[in-house]
């Protein structure tokens, strides 16, 4: 009998052997009890991209920390990736020094909240200096300085239903972490980068930090974040715009 499961699961799996296709779905199920399915679990790469990334949180419960480099170890090269937002409102915030600019946080929170730039510079800031790199191979090392993510999310009391942060940017990208990394004490919400105020290259007025995950992770020029019980109803329900271009949503690193 197992043999005929096992037979329709390697059809279904299509690349996969009939053994290692089993043992992904038993692996699936599995990661499922535990609520350890990623947003962007389907076809034919679905079972892989689920086992990544259960056994990374599985391997990694209790927030494992990111390598920490010493101040002589910052680049001197940092690239950037991708535009700055070309929109007329992200243009005027700049010229005005991001006065009007405001971060809004709703969804599952006790108390929907908006916070301006000189808010936020008053919460309490951390720094580090941690490694950033993106998909595409090149990578850098700076000093990233804001406020953890878990403080705001604190602030404004975020509901035990509480499964993901959403979180958007001008230029029309967005994204989405976990609860365990969007309350890891590395996340990030960045206004600084080796001492001075985030270029508007590198994400200007706030970008997060999320240094478990590929740079891509890491989205810039932010003004909305939402907290989720799912992430279904965003967008095309898979956690972020790079899933929608072939990338994985997990980009743990
Ligand atoms: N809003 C926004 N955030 C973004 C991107 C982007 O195009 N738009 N690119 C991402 C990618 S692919 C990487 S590798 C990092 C690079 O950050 P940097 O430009 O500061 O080097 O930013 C990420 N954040
Ligand atoms: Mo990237």
């Amino acid at each position: 009998m197992s043999g005929t499961v096992s037979r329709r699961k390697w059809l279904k799996n299509g690349a996969a052997t009939a053994a290692g296709a089993a043992g992904l779905t038993v692996a699936v199920k599995i990661a499922d009890r535990y609520g350890l399915i990623p947003p962007d679990c389907g076809g034919i790469w679905g079972p892989g991209v689920a086992l990544t990334y259960a056994s990374q949180r599985m391997l990694t419960s209790g927030h494992s920390m990111a390598r920490e480099f010493n101040r002589s170890e910052i680049s001197k090269v940092t690239p950037v990736s991708g535009w700055q937002p070309k929109t007329d409102e992200y243009q005027r915030m700049k010229k005005n020094g991001f006065k009007e600019w405001r971060l809004t946080i709703d969804g599952l929170v006790a108390r929907p909240s908006s916070f301006s730039l000189e808010e936020i510079k008053r919460m309490p800031t951390r720094s580090q200096i941690t490694h950033q790199a993106c998909e595409e191979g090149w990578s850098f090392i700076a000093e990233w300085t804001g406020v953890p993510l878990s403080y705001m999310l604190n602030l404004v009391g975020i509901s035990p239903k509480a499964n993901y942060v959403a979180y958007f940017a001008f230029d029309k990208a967005w994204d989405s972490v976990d609860m365990p990394d969007a309350l890891h004490p590395q996340t990030l919400l960045a206004y600084g980068m080796n001492g001075e105020d985030l270029l508007p290259d590198h994400g200007a007025p706030i970008r997060l930090r999320v240094p478990r995950q590929l740079g891509q992770k890491s989205k810039k020029y932010l003004w909305k974040m939402t907290v989720l019980d799912s992430l279904k109803n965003v967008g095309d329900g898979r956690g972020g715009i790079d899933p929608s271009e072939g990338y994985t949503w997990y980009m743990g690193i």
